[in-house]
């Protein structure tokens, strides 16, 4: 027992064995909400401003209201965070359209939004950011909003499974040949010098980690072309990563058992890595309070 763990339920701080949720929440239902994971170093968050901006984005597409403002929310996350003494870990956060009988329309007399937030330890994976991992091409059979953080992940956790499967770390889709993304992580590939990913469109989520790498770009002068490639030119690419909130920067050396370039991570995407290391040290120094 790693002592006790507290949740957020709306408004209240619960131990985590007292916190109940309605059998007819329609989040438990239809998966009908939305969920974010902020990322926490040495007990601060990363990117904490980014993902509620996001929350409230993807709550307003589903017409969701958010009972909190997201200061307030803020507030309740950071609270959270200190009162499970998390140093390195997560922070996961639901919105659920909240409890009614079932039928799929919204509920008649709007009841407010579920909201849940838990943390949890969780170290950074840095034996595959430094040497990299393999990666499976799955068919992306989601629906057309991958823009919203749905909790609604049939379409990924069948593509992670197949990956799993197939002793690989993360599933890389495409559509009609098209790379979108990767399972639970954006997809970039490394050709000829210039680093291209899918374009932000309803086809991908727009990833708070792909959103510091296009800002790194900028910032470093890395061309970085926000376009469509295809599987085969990922095939023949020089490098490939993904990017996410727990896997950051992790270089991709396999793919459906061939190797990527020379089958080491490539130094683009190195250079990359010792950039966002420094957000996040930057992050840990300047945290938000
Ligand atoms: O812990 C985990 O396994 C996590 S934490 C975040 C993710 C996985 N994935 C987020 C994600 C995603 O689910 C899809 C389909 N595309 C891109 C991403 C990356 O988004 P950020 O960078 O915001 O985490």
């Amino acid at each position: 027992m790693v002592g006790m763990s507290y949740v957020l339920i709306n408004n209240e701080v619960v131990e985590r064995e007292f916190a109940k949720i309605d059998i007819e929440d329609r989040g438990n239902q239809f998966g009908d909400g939305i969920y974010e994971v902020i990322r926490v170093y040495e007990g601060k968050c990363f990117a904490l401003n980014e993902h509620m901006e996001r929350l409230y984005e993807c709550a307003e597409k589903i017409n969701i209201h958010i009972p909190f403002s997201s200061s307030s929310l803020k507030e309740k996350l950071l609270h959270l965070l200190q009162k499970n003494e998390i140093q390195d870990g997560i922070i996961y956060l639901q919105v659920s359209r909240g409890v009614a009988s079932r039928q799929h329309h919204f509920p008649q007399d709007e009841k407010s939004a579920t909201l849940i937030a838990y943390t949890s330890e969780k170290t950074r994976p840095l034996e595959q950011i430094q040497n990299g991992a393999s990666a499976k091409i799955v068919e992306d059979i989601r629906w057309l909003r991958c823009d919203i953080k749905s909790l609604n992940l049939l379409g990924s956790i069948l593509a992670k499974q197949e990956a799993h499967a197939a002793g690989a770390l993360e599933a890389i889709m495409h559509r009609d040949g098209t790379v979108t993304e990767g399972s639970s992580s954006n997809c970039f590939a490394v050709i000829d010098g210039v680093i291209y990913s899918h374009p932000v469109s309803n086809l991908i989520l727009n990833g708070i980690t792909r959103r510091y790498i296009v800002e790194i770009c900028k910032e470093q002068n890395v061309p970085l072309k926000e376009q469509e490639f295809t599987l085969d030119a990922l095939r023949k690419a020089d490098e490939v990563f993904i990017a996410s909130t727990t896997a950051e920067i992790t270089p991709i050396t396999q793919i459906d058992g061939v190797e990527v370039g020379n089958g080491l991570p490539g130094l683009v995407t190195k250079a990359l890595q010792e950039h966002f290391e420094a957000k996040i040290q930057d992050a840990i120094l300047n945290p938000i309070s």
